[in-house]
């Protein structure tokens, strides 16, 4: 092929791909390790929207209330019994091995005293101090990672263009789109200097295009702040890992990092109306299918205005953590497990490749049916309790390939409250799976 030919060629191929879906150095592993293993975190909420416990932004955006209206919670927001130790105990308990708290929604209310806009709650609230550095504090004494939500639009930003579904401020206006991204910047490099987040967590980008935002000048801000720093991928296409909201996905998004955001009952914010609560075995049992897919659960939870966190809530974390320190080795620093076509549960695998984790509903009546393992069976037991369980290898025939079914004996007194979880330790240190063609 001649020179000419290659040059066009690659000009294409950028034309057609300008930019990978996400810019993840996978080089770089070591620096995502800790999220990887991590599979917790604790999604925070906190805002003036919990003064009346309604939409965080979006009521006003979407027109149940009149941004003046709106705007009224600032009175009422006094954080009077907040206690961000307690908080990052409470995180700490729950098994989480991060955080990532709102630093400001889009309705623009900044929970930290900015030197770019009064609209922040030491300005503008009774709570009158930056909210988020003793918690920042407090979660890095725990030993926890810190990360920061931040959204990019900004409607109450009188330089920003959109202000409600119906009302626009300007279509074009690079004065003061400029300006606006001037703010954008201030106010990020603000969050960096003053608390130099593990994580950054944006939000809203959807609104603006990459180039709008500046996107990759702000990834470059950050990496500049602190190169460790890992970014979920609301920044258009600039992130590092996947960020599904509500929405858990079927199959295993194989081969890239991800977390799913999720809320405790059907609202990010404190809505003291909404009693939708799933139930401590609803979470645990979503949280198994999400590391059974080798993802990061962020799980929501929504102070009071007072700063006090509800007892639904408390109730869901205390017993997510006794079920995660129960089965911490199945679940923390693990990677994905086997297809459901192998073992029909949730499952996960030990770093090291050499167990199997399989994760049991219920109680069933009678031996659960793991197929298509070619690794010989070492030892089977439960874990957190350490019982040795026997089990048939049935179906292997001498003259096939085709690996047999094992049926695992489960006791009738197996069953934990929520999920159990039995360990299959194989020979050799990577599970090798029959593919189920024919023999
Ligand atoms: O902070 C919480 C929510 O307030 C915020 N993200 C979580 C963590 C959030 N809510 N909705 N969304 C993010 C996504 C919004 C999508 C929509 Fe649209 C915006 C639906 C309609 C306008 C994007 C643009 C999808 C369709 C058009």
């Amino acid at each position: 092929m001649k020179i000419k030919t290659y040059i066009i060629l690659i000009i294409a191929s950028l034309l057609l791909f300008p930019k990978a879906n996400f810019c993840q150095d996978n080089s770089d592993s070591t620096k995502f390790q800790w999220f990887a293993d991590a599979k917790l975190g604790i999604f925070i909420h906190w805002g003036i929207y919990s003064v009346n416990g309604i939409d965080e932004s979006w009521s006003f955006y979407n027109g149940l209330i009149s941004y003046e209206d709106y705007m009224k919670q600032l009175s009422g927001f006094n954080a009077e019994n907040y206690n961000p130790k307690e908080w990052a105990n409470l995180i700490k308990e729950s098994g989480a091995k991060y955080a990532v708290i709102t630093s400001k929604h889009h309705d623009g209310v900044a929970l930290w005293d900015s030197k770019f806009s009064d609209l922040n709650v030491v300005k503008k609230t009774p709570a009158k101090r930056d909210l988020l550095k003793p918690f920042v504090k407090a979660l890095r004494k725990e030993g926890l990672k810190t990360g920061i939500y931040y959204s990019l639009l900004d409607w109450s930003n009188d330089d920003y263009p959109n202000f409600t579904k119906e009302k626009k401020r300007y279509e074009n206006d690079s004065i003061k789109w400029d300006k606006f991204v001037k703010f954008n910047f201030g106010q990020i490099t603000e969050v960096m200097d003053n608390y130099n987040p593990d994580l950054m967590w944006f939000d809203g980008d959807w609104e603006q295009s990459a180039e709008q935002w500046h996107a990759t000048e702000i990834r470059e801000l950050l990496h500049h702040k602190n190169s460790n720093i890992i970014i979920n991928s609301r920044l258009q296409g600039y992130g590092d890992y996947a960020t599904p909201e509500q929405g858990l996905p079927i199959y295993n998004p194989k081969d890239k990092l991800w977390e799913l955001c999720m809320t405790m009952n059907d609202s990010w914010g404190y809505q003291p109306n909404d009693k939708n609560y799933k139930t401590p075995y609803e979470v645990i049992r979503i949280f198994s299918d999400v590391i059974s897919m080798g993802g990061n659960l962020l799980l929501d939870i929504s102070p009071r205005a007072d700063g006090t966190i509800p007892e639904e809530q408390i109730k869901v974390l205390e017993e997510l953590g006794r079920w995660n320190k129960k089965h911490s080795k199945a679940i923390f620093g693990t990677k994905a497990g086997i297809p459901r076509e192998y073992y029909a549960g949730p499952s996960t695998t030990s770093a090291n490749g050499k167990i199997l984790y399989l994760f049991v509903e219920g109680n069933p009546k009678g031996p659960i049916m793991l197929k298509g393992i070619k690794n010989k069976v070492e030892n089977i037991w439960v874990v957190g309790k350490g019982s040795k369980l026997n089990y048939d290898i049935k179906m292997k025939a001498w003259w096939s390939s085709v690996p047999g079914i094992v049926f695992i004996d489960l006791p009738a007194n197996l069953t934990d409250k929520y999920l159990s979880i039995i360990a299959v330790q194989l020979e050799g240190n990577k599970i090798k799976l029959h593919e189920f063609t024919s023999n």
